[in-house]
């Protein structure tokens, strides 16, 4: 079907609830957003309709070791021990197990309520393959994984050179990981050629110890800049009729491509104490400073994780219009520390939130503990909402929205967008007598049964009554994938 209406008596916006809103979808995309009662024949008929939330940051074949990294080790268990771990599970990793996790994950996703997921990729070469050999492969396993689950896709490759600030060689089990520029730029032309409206292309500099300085420039040096006042600009959500909802950063529903408007830049930053040690003494700066330094940071960034910030810092991300890409629960699995978030608020600064290592997927726990970490270290309750009288969980549901569709090169929630939305369980006892001015507060904070009932990506219903279409046949795909993979010597 390639038009449809569905009606929402009540539509959270990023301006605030509409009500009785009619959402004309046509080939996949936000044809109109109209005001007017419910009417027979509308393929959908909800009270509560959010739009769906991008996950701006994610390693697939992770959600499969989930678990496994959590048992006490002889020395200090720390985020570099784990990485170990996690080495060795990737070692074992080819398209065929790549393509079956990340299909259970995306439906996953889609379940909770994420639409979109941005993949940070870097396992290039096959478990077999040397480097050299066609690292296509293993990107197209999760092109198909998102084709098939119905996900929107905004597919990271991840550049990878060196295995540490000092440009040491990569370690035996990082090889796997890397590319030459050449080989990257290639690879990215490849890639940039599958873009569809559900699959887009963005790049990625695995971090700072990653890649060296000459090689983010001959790669960033491709790019054109962005357009000026992009990313500050401001653009509608059309409404027919009296109310218009206003004050929402405008792109471009074409795909994006490489040397044209807004490429997303993605990059892990300032994530460990080691980390900015090391930066501090081989480059003399802090990871975020020495970026900025060099480089022109701007809306088309994403710094991913950045729990290891100075004031100076915070200020300057949130001047830059990048967006700080926060896993909170990975960040807390891997003891990484918390991001300073009250202040970056404060300075104005733009975020997303990604599920990363997902040991938890889900849009409702990444939220929560984002909150619930400051709390803990402020000692102060609703510290997210910035204003008297502001609610915790539509400023969350409204910042991650904005920010993570910024990073994932997708145009926003309005006329125009990819119909992109979750239909909340009204009738759950969890939301007994909750209206606009309480919903997304109980819906974020209120215990752990799953509220989202209904999910559209892309104009396709994926998920029903709380299922994905596909959900037994990808499970049982991915339970044989683990089992051989748990299974190799
Ligand atoms: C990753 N994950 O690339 O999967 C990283 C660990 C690294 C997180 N940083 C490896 N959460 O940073 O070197
Ligand atoms: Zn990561």
């Amino acid at each position: 079907m390639s038009a449809q209406t569905l009606h929402a008596g009540h539509l959270f916006t990023p301006r605030g609830w509409l009500r009785d809103a009619r959402l004309r979808v046509e080939h996949g995309v936000v044809a109109a957003i109209e005001e007017g009662e419910p009417h027979a024949g509308e393929a959908l008929s909800a009270k509560f309709v959010l739009p769906g939330m991008p996950n701006l940051h994610s390693h697939a074949f992770q959600r499969a070791m989930a678990g496994l990294a959590e048992r006490r080790g002889h020395g200090d268990d720390s985020f570099w021990s784990w990485r170990e771990t996690m080495y060795a599970f990737a070692a074992r990793i080819g398209p065929d197990e790549l393509r079956a996790i990340a299909a259970q994950l995306y439906a996953e996703m889609l379940e909770a309520g994420y639409t979109h997921v941005c993949e940070f990729h870097y396992l290039h070469h096959a478990p077999d393959g040397r480097p050299g050999a066609n690292p296509a492969e293993m990107s197209l396993a999760i092109v198909e994984a998102a084709r098939e689950t119905g996900i929107g896709l905004t597919l990271l490759p991840v550049l990878y050179m060196t295995g540490g600030f000092d440009g040491r060689p990569l370690s035996e089990r990082q090889r796997r990981f890397g590319l030459s520029v050449d080989a990257y730029l290639r690879l990215l032309d490849t890639l940039s050629a599958l873009e569809s409206p559900g699959v887009r292309v963005g790049l990625a500099l695995h971090s700072l110890r990653a890649v060296p300085e000459a090689a983010m420039r001959e790669v960033l040096d491709g790019l054109s800049p962005l357009p000026s006042g992009e990313g500050a600009r401001k653009g509608r959500v059309r409404v027919q009729s009296k109310r218009e909802v206003a004050g929402w950063p405008e792109r471009s529903p074409q795909p994006l491509s490489r040397g044209e408007r807004g490429f997303p830049i993605h990059i892990h930053i300032a994530e460990q104490i080691g980390e900015v040690q090391d930066c501090l003494a081989v480059r003399g700066a802090r990871p975020v400073q020495w970026l900025f330094d060099h480089f022109d940071v701007d809306a088309r960034w994403c710094l991913v994780h950045a729990t290891q910030i100075e004031p100076g810092e915070v200020r300057r991300i949130a001047k830059s219009g990048a967006v700080a890409g926060l896993c909170p629960t990975t960040e807390a699995n891997l003891g990484d520390g918390l991001f300073p978030l009250a202040a970056y608020l404060d300075a104005g600064g733009t975020l997303g939130i990604g599920s990363d290592s997902h040991i938890s997927v889900s849009p409702v726990e990444e939220l929560r503990w984002l909150e619930y970490g400051q709390r803990l270290i402020t000692r102060h309750r609703n510290v997210t909402a910035r204003a008297p009288g502001e609610s915790v969980g539509e400023t969350l549901w409204r910042a991650a929205l904005r920010g993570g569709a910024q990073a994932s090169g997708i145009t926003p929630f309005g006329e125009g967008a990819g119909a992109d939305f979750i239909v909340l369980d009204a009738a759950s006892p969890l939301l007994a007598a909750r209206d606009v001015g309480s919903v997304l507060d109980s819906f974020l904070f209120a215990g752990n049964t799953p509220l989202v009932r209904d999910v559209m990506a892309d104009g396709q219903w994926v998920v029903r009554d709380g299922r994905h279409r596909d959900r037994d046949a990808i499970a049982a795909r991915y339970r044989a994938a683990v089992q051989r993979l748990v299974a190799m010597p």
